[in-house]
């Protein structure tokens, strides 16, 4: 089977889950909006082929992420190769093992990576070829790379990263690029650049298979490769090929490859950009600048954009299964006792589910979870006992405002490390990267005595269970239906 993004749509389509668009649809604006609306409405994916302005044959993909009935994470669940109805917690599990497993990426001869079908070097690079969209009325300019796989490589160990950083088409030949801070990719790899006063090589492979990008936009810890993650999650090894003007290999099949470079002090205004919390991203800011060297694709390219916003979006679709995963490995791994953990949209919180072992033990959980590199931008934590599920909000809702203490159940961390993403700090937080963090304990105190805790009143706990029995077997005689 060819690791690719096409096969991903077919089996989309099998599903009945992509529409093929051949009406013409201008890139600015029109196709985010109608991608928007197409998550309200949980529609199919979109494959655009008709793109005003842009020639035949240039094509875009839109909402091969977004939101499914009745299991939101519908199309990951697809990219899984499980029934597109498989309940969240199951898929959290599945992601779970997968994630254990580990297996070496492979390279392919540059003959056969469709990903080089077509080369473009010196004064044939042109970024403006390609459809990038102006993706919401908000946005500051076109992105190219809203889904994609960013590789970079630590100067010092030569390891390679996979992350995912927004794209801002500059011009021609020159993109902007935004990554918060504890990322690999800027904060930590491009910082080991500056002193060298060397430019830092990087790829983007846009349109890849689904499981690269997906991993690239996770909180992979550090110095682990997530092509080995990949690889593992796929059952066989990533096809590799190397880059043609930068020392980095990339999926040897993705639609669309652009390589360049980053020079340590140069920064150019980027942003504004609709984001993932569901509101704009603070403002127009001096951000890196990457020099495009060389651009391949596959013939007829298919761009992909992802469409950030309120709830839901590609990034929820997708982290609220792989975030949660990885952390609740992370913590398992740590020997911290939980039952589940899920970071529900804009993945901006974790609730986990916990018989606590001795008092307070919401503590020992929030600050295992704050030192994650997974838990770094979760400013908010709930912890609830072990009856409520995590995956449906309205049940820890009323968990939470029932058992959570309105005084002792809650505290606060100031002065912790922020992105400026977050819609609630102040101009001078968002300046400094500086904001705070809560963890509301919503289980009952553990030094309560037992007969103290109040009981559950639901069908399974406020009834004696021949009770329970008899009214299950004698259903269908009340005339009530099934
Ligand atoms: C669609 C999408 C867009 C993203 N955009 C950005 C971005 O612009 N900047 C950023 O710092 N992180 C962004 N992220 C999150 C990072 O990809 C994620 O934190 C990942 O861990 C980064 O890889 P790294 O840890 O190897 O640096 C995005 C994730 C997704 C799924
Ligand atoms: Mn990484």
């Amino acid at each position: 089977m060819t690791q690719d993004f096409r096969t991903f749509l077919e089996k989309l389509e099998a599903a009945g889950e992509l529409r093929v668009v051949t009406a013409e649809v201008d890139p600015k604006w029109e196709a985010g909006a109608i991608s928007r609306r197409g998550f309200d409405l949980r529609s199919p994916a979109m494959l655009f082929e008709n793109l005003k302005g842009y020639a035949r044959g240039m094509r875009l993909a839109a909402n091969f992420m977004g939101p499914t009935r009745p299991v939101p994470q519908g199309r990951l669940a697809i990219a899984l190769g499980l029934p597109k109805d498989t309940p969240i917690v199951e898929l959290i599990e599945e992601t779970r093992k997968r994630l254990r497993r580990r297996i070496e990426p492979t390279r392919i001869d540059k003959r056969d990576a469709l990903c080089k079908q077509v080369i473009r070097t010196g004064d044939q690079v042109n970024l403006l070829e390609f459809p990038a969209p102006v993706i919401h009325g908000t946005d500051g300019g076109p992105y190219i790379g809203t889904w994609h796989v960013n590789v970079t490589r630590d100067p010092d160990n030569r390891i390679m990263n996979w992350g995912m950083y927004r794209h801002m088409v500059h011009d021609k030949t020159k993109l902007g690029w935004w990554a918060a801070p504890g990322q690999h990719g800027m904060a930590h790899y491009l910082q080991k650049y500056c002193p060298r006063k060397e430019p830092m090589p990087i790829a983007i492979a846009i349109g890849t298979d689904p499981w690269s990008a997906i991993i690239a936009g996770s909180q992979v810890p550090r110095d682990v490769w997530e092509a080995e993650v990949v690889g593992g999650i796929l059952g066989e090894p990533v096809q590799l090929v190397p880059c043609e003007t930068v020392d980095l290999e990339v999926p040897a099949h993705a639609e669309i490859v652009i390589e360049g470079w980053v020079y340590p002090d140069e920064r150019m205004p980027e942003g504004e950009f609709g984001e993932y919390t569901g509101y704009t991203s603070g403002g127009i800011r001096p951000r890196p600048v990457i020099h495009v060297s060389c651009i391949t694709h596959r013939k007829n390219p298919i761009l992909t954009m992802s469409n950030m916003g309120k709830p839901w979006d590609e990034y929820h679709v997708m982290a609220s299964i792989t975030l949660s995963a990885l952390t609740a490995n992370e913590l398992e791994d740590r020997g911290i006792n939980f039952k589940t953990v899920y970071s529900p949209p804009p993945i901006t919180s974790f609730i986990v589910s916990v018989n606590p072992p001795y008092p307070r033990y919401a503590h020992v959980l929030a600050s295992a979870l704050w030192s994650l590199k997974a838990g770094i931008y979760r400013p908010y934590i709930f912890i609830v006992d072990e009856d409520v599920d995590v995956t449906n909000l309205e049940d820890v809702f009323w968990c939470v405002t029932t058992r959570l203490h309105p005084k002792n159940g809650i505290d606060i961390q100031a002065h912790t490390p922020a992105t400026q993403l977050w819609p609630f700090l102040d101009r001078e937080e968002r300046d400094n990267f500086v904001g705070s963090k809560v963890l509301f304990d919503a289980t009952f105190p553990k030094s309560w005595p037992e007969s103290e805790i109040p009981t559950i009143i639901n069908f399974e706990r406020a009834w004696p269970e021949e009770i329970q029995r008899k009214v299950l077997e004698r259903w269908s005689e009340y005339g009530l239906g099934k």
